[in-house]
């Protein structure tokens, strides 16, 4: 039996594995995981999938005319390296890109290796899933807390008072809140008394075991904010208790949202507003209450506004660092104390794109502009891209016409295991090893969980001889790209590969961290990495702590309630309360339970069943239409048209439509026989790369003004 962590979403499940040489048997949830007790969703089974998949790649591939070859690995490794250095000295630092997909983050040795890569490169046509999720929450808890690595998690396990806004945990299994078992977590708060109330355009199924549901109308969420902090003030609901002298710019706040009363709100959001005022008292009034935002607040337009209300909302109720609020984590791999100790905090607006001028944020630029960058002549034109664990052809905006920009550069080199959307344009393609057959510890997500845990996943399964994990892949790049900068350079990078492997990074956080050992003492108290490999459950090391204000990085050591760009983008948004509402239907998007974002669709016992890649819509949007239900519809937005079949429901409010992202998958020359046969269509075919968040360059995914009709 083999113990280990599921890697496919940020729950970080513990899985009980069996297996028989290099099959596997079963998989089951590890009950003394002192995080997930057990509990695992139908995705972790599809693991067995993604082991036995004859599709996933397992030897590099290189294109040769509009087909690839199979080619050695040192052969492949050294040309894509030496060709990428070549560029970069060519062409200068910015003409090679990069693009790091959602599972670097679940990938210890991706993670470690995309630092490295990043280092070596030193370009500043840096790109990243985060400009498609949650860019928005990163930045605005840089400027409230001095790092874009410190965000505060519901401390759902206490709470008794829940507000979700854009997000439907008991489906995506929590997002910057890592929670297993998130239906009985949430339960669990209504069986202590507690309330949870979800704020969302569509009935999720989070809403179905809610108190209450109430509905939004999409890209709003920052007035209905500015409307609840307003009530906070105005009904004399602040309590900022033991952190008011680390507090800055509550003043401010104040002036900034006086204009936003929940009567001047309502005809923006759709929320009356008696029932703003209602969930104002009921966050003052919790004993312990948390108000908690994901990719619904961020992938849209007022997504950085909303995630600094949501919690400014939290501060001003006496919420934060408090039990049953919204708290840190104190983690045994402290990330974000790295993060700061290192100086490796952010900034924002210090270069902009060279196509049109959007602002980098945190260092990156908004994926949306990825593809101009590419087509647009000119000096710093990026001629070569490497992606690593990504399909921006299909998680991001307009990625149809990403993809033929694709087509376009020089040099395209993509660690991943599968040929799809995205990597059949490249010129390398590097396949890792798959999920069971590596070692992995969580860098990121128990910084994000309820409960401090750590948890070691020794590989399940041997690789085959010859194979390759990313680290080995990514590290080996890193090498030959350097060299090609010359001695000095090709040094650095040999010693930092060496320096950084996996379980020597590992070591060195876990000694130096709040539960370690320290780095000089052998048999001391506290973890070592020795330690953790001798506890195949994982280590439990208790609930949430309060961390403030030792933690905060700002530059006066005060949590900032006034960033001035915050206020700003709110006094634009003041402009916009008389004004009249647009008319027709806007575009949400969905997470289904047996769905990864644009992968596991190759997995079969993922996608048997019903299509999911289906359009909700209200009866009266059909009915005025002359839509019936299960017909097929041709959705039109500025950026394009597909055809999906559509189901008629009142779960979704009058006047928006929702369509899940990560489908329409291709035939050849994409290897993936099992999603070429239930390809969907893409939603981001519709979805527009020139509206982008203003601050953080984060892509609007929701709220997309759309028009649909029966199709021809
Ligand atoms: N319209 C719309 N678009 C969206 C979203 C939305 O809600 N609506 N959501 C956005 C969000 S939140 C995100 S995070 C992005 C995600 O978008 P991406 O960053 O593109 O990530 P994935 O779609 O998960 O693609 C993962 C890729 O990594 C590969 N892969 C999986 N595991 C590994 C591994 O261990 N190593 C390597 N090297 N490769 C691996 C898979 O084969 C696949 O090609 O999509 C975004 N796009
Ligand atoms: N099964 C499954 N689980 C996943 C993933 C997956 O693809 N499948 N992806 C993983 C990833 S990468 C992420 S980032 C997380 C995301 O985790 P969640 O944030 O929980 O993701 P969603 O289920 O897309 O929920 C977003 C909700 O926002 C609502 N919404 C849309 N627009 C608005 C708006 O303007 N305002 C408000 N208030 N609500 C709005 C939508 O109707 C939807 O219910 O899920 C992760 N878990
Ligand atoms: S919820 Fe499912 S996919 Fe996510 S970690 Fe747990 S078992 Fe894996
Ligand atoms: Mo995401």
């Amino acid at each position: 039996m083999h113990y280990r962590a599921c890697p496919l979403c940020e729950a970080i499940c513990g899985l009980e594995v069996e297996t028989q040489g290099d099959r596997v048997v079963s998989i089951r949830g590890d009950r003394e995981d002192p995080l997930s007790r057990g509990y695992l969703c139908p995705k972790a089974y599809a693991l067995k999938d993604l082991h036995e998949d004859p599709d996933r790649l397992r030897k590099p591939l290189r294109r040769r005319g509009r087909d690839f070859e199979e080619v050695s690995w040192d052969e492949a490794l050294a040309e894509a390296g030496q060709r990428l250095g070549q560029l970069r000295k060519a062409h200068g630092r910015w003409a090679v890109a990069s693009y790091l997909g959602n599972p670097t983050v679940h990938n210890l040795g991706a993670g470690l290796g995309a630092i490295l890569l990043l280092r070596t490169l030193r370009s500043r046509s840096r790109f990243s899933a985060t400009t498609l999720d949650q860019g928005p929450r990163q930045l605005a808890c840089y400027w409230m807390y001095g790092s874009q690595a410190l965000l505060p998690v519901p401390d759902l396990d206490r709470t008794r008072f829940l507000l979700i806004l854009g997000a439907n945990p008991v489906i995506s299994n929590g997002s910057l809140m890592t929670a297993p078992g998130m239906k009985g977590r949430l339960e669990a708060i209504r069986a202590r008394g507690g309330q949870v109330v979800v704020v969302d355009p569509r009935r999720t199924e989070t809403a179905e075991l809610a108190d209450q549901h109430v509905f939004i109308r999409p890209g709003t969420d920052g007035f209905f904010l500015a409307a609840l902090v307003h009530v906070l003030f105005e009904e004399g609901l602040v309590r900022l208790g033991r952190l008011e002298p680390h507090l800055r710019g509550v003043d401010a706040v104040r002036g900034a949202t006086a204009p936003f009363s929940p009567e001047r709100t309502e005809a923006r959001t759709g929320i009356p507003a008696a029932t703003v005022r209602a969930l104002a008292h009921q966050l003052a009034e919790a004993d312990g209450g948390a108000v908690y935002g994901r990719i619904g607040t961020c992938t849209q337009r007022t997504g950085t506004i909303s995630s600094w209300l949501q919690d400014v909302a939290n501060i001003l109720c006496g919420q934060l660092d408090r039990p049953g609020g919204v708290m840190f984590t104190t983690p045994a791999l402290d990330v974000p104390a790295l993060a700061r100790k290192t100086g490796l905090v952010g900034h924002q607006g210090l270069w902009r794109s060279r196509v049109r001028g959007a602002p980098e944020s945190l260092g990156e630029l908004p994926t949306a502009v990825l593809a101009e960058e590419i087509t647009t002549p000119g000096d710093d034109r990026i001629r070569a891209l490497i992606t690593v664990a990504g399909n921006p052809v299909l998680s991001a905006p307009a990625g149809d016409k990403l993809g033929q920009a694709l087509g376009a550069l020089e040099l395209m080199v993509s660690v991943d295991f599968y040929l799809n959307e995205t990597t059949r344009h490249a010129h390398y393609i590097f396949p890792p090893v798959g999920p069971l057959e590596k070692d992995h510890a969580d860098l990121v997500l128990h910084a994000l969980a309820v409960r401090n845990t750590i948890r070691y996943s020794p590989r399940v399964l041997e690789p085959p001889a010859g194979s390759k994990t990313d680290w080995d892949i990514l590290s080996s790049l890193v090498r030959h790209i350097a060299r090609a900068q010359g001695p000095r350079a090709a040094l650095e990078a040999e010693l930092a590969t060496r320096a950084f492997s996996p379980d020597r990074a590992l070591e060195l956080l876990l000694r130096t961290g709040p539960h370690g050992a320290g780095l000089g003492s052998l048999f001391g108290r506290g973890l070592t990495l020795a330690k953790l490999k001798a506890a195949p459950h994982g280590i439990d090391l208790g609930p949430l702590e309060p961390r403030l204000p030792g933690l905060i990085g700002t530059a006066d050591r005060k949590i900032q309630l006034a960033p001035q760009p915050a206020l700003e983008a709110l006094a634009a948004l003041r402009r916009e309360l008389g004004a009249p509402r647009a008319e027709g239907l806007v575009l949400v998007g969905r997470r289904e339970l047996r769905t990864n974002n644009s992968w596991m669709h190759n997995s079969p016992s993922l996608t048997k069943g019903p299509a999911r890649c289906t359009l909700l819509m209200h009866p009266s949007d059909a009915a005025g239409r002359g839509i019936a239900d299960g017909a097929r519809v041709r959705v039109q937005s500025r950026a394009g048209t597909v055809d999906v079949p559509v189901s008629i429901t009142d779960q979704v409010m009058a006047g928006v439509v929702s369509l899940p992202h990560g489908y329409g998958h291709e035939g050849a020359p994409a290897r993936q026989s099992v999603a070429a046969a239930v390809p969907g269509a893409s939603v981001n075919i519709l979805t527009d790369p020139d509206v982008l968040e203003p601050l953080s360059g984060t892509a609007v995914l929701s709220g997309v003004p759309v028009e649909v009709q029966p199709a021809g």
